[in-house]
């Protein structure tokens, strides 16, 4: 079934297990799918096979994604409305990439930014899988024929080429494909690194000071945050020229609930440092809850499997439906 027949929508997103999850991949996406989820029908993905594109040691792949998993349960996902699984439990992802592989011209994959920007002097550290990656990120979203892929705006592009790759198919071999659509949420779309804000935060980033990882201790938290680049003005307002400051604002923003103007009335003749002591008391509070229920939830390793499992199985009828459609339509059968 594709989209136009669905009367619920279907969204699908997912992260890699590249690395403990932080505030940015909470504020641009699991958030944001945490509090859709009675809206639509939810597909969500952990890609470990996106996870390999780059060095990787397997160990820490497969506790990252059994982390990741149990991070989306403790932000809140409920696997009631929520399928949740893991990407290479469901073969028909790379196989499906390697059919798109042959309708996506190698320029559109040279114009990605995230490429550029992770392959720059990489050499031959730099594998063709993490060129094809945006393919395989297609072929996740199009085996389910979602039609919203909510995500941070830094994924944007991603999701674009996915929908030029479905309309290219659908033009060549006949309508197979929903055109899925980027969904993207305006506050918080885009969380800096607090040691570099011209950076955006990221799970594979070097640095003690960086991020803030979902399961930091509240030490941590607040060290990094008290650390926090900003620059040697004075007053607290919302100013993208100002990209330190900015960030902080945002994630204040995100997690408080309040409007711009609420936080610079709060904020003003007060300095940085109070500031940032507010914030990290901000975030502490926000992730405690979502620490104690994955201490919960991880104490019984068994329910993720059971879990995963269960998900694998109530998707192998789309997964069989989209398969059979492309072979046919690619003459494979
Ligand atoms: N800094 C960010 N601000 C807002 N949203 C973000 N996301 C990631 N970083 C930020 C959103 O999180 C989702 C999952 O992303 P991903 O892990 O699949 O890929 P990524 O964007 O490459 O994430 P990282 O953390 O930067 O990982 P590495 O370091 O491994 O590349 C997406 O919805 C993304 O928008």
């Amino acid at each position: 079934m594709t989209g136009a027949t669905r009367t619920t929508k279907r969204v699908f997103s997912g992260i890699q297990p590249s690395g403990g999850l932080h505030l940015g991949n909470y504020i641009g996406a699991i958030r944001n799918w945490v509090e859709e989820q009675d809206r639509y029908e939810n597909i969500f993905c952990v890609v470990d096979q996106h996870a390999i594109t780059v060095d990787y040691d397997p160990a820490q792949l497969r506790s990252h994604t059994r982390q990741t998993v149990g991070l989306y349960l403790a932000c809140g996902l409920d696997p009631e409305r929520c399928t949740i699984f893991v990407q290479s439990h469901v073969p028909e992802h790379t196989e499906l990439a390697w059919l798109l592989n042959c309708v996506t011209p190698m320029g559109w994959l040279e114009r990605m930014t995230q490429f550029k920007e992770k392959s720059a002097g990489g050499g031959e550290r730099v594998s063709t899988g993490l060129f094809t990656y945006p393919v395989l990120m297609a072929a996740d979203i199009l085996l389910y024929q979602a039609d919203g892929v909510p995500v941070g705006e830094d994924q944007k592009q991603h999701v674009e080429l996915a929908r030029d790759i479905a309309a290219r198919f659908n033009r060549l071999f006949g309508d197979t494909f929903t055109v899925p659509e980027p969904w993207i949420r305006p506050v918080g779309a885009r969380v800096m690194g607090f040691d570099d804000p011209s950076r955006k935060m990221s799970k594979s980033a070097d640095g003690q000071y960086h991020s803030v990882a979902l399961l930091d201790e509240p030490d941590q938290i607040r060290r990094t945050i008290m650390r926090a680049v900003t620059d040697s003005e004075r007053d607290i307002v919302f100013n993208p020229e100002r990209p330190g400051l900015f960030n902080l604002l945002t994630v204040f923003q995100a997690l408080s609930g309040q409007s711009k103007q609420e936080i610079e009335t709060h904020f003003a003749g007060q300095g940085y440092g109070h500031l940032k002591r507010e914030l990290a008391d901000l975030v502490i509070a926000a992730l405690e809850p979502i620490q104690a229920r994955y201490r919960d939830i991880t104490a019984d390793p068994a329910r993720i499997d059971q879990l995963l499992a269960r998900s694998v199985a109530r998707l192998r009828p789309i997964v069989d439906d989209t398969m059979a459609r492309v072979r046919v339509a690619m003459g494979h059968r």
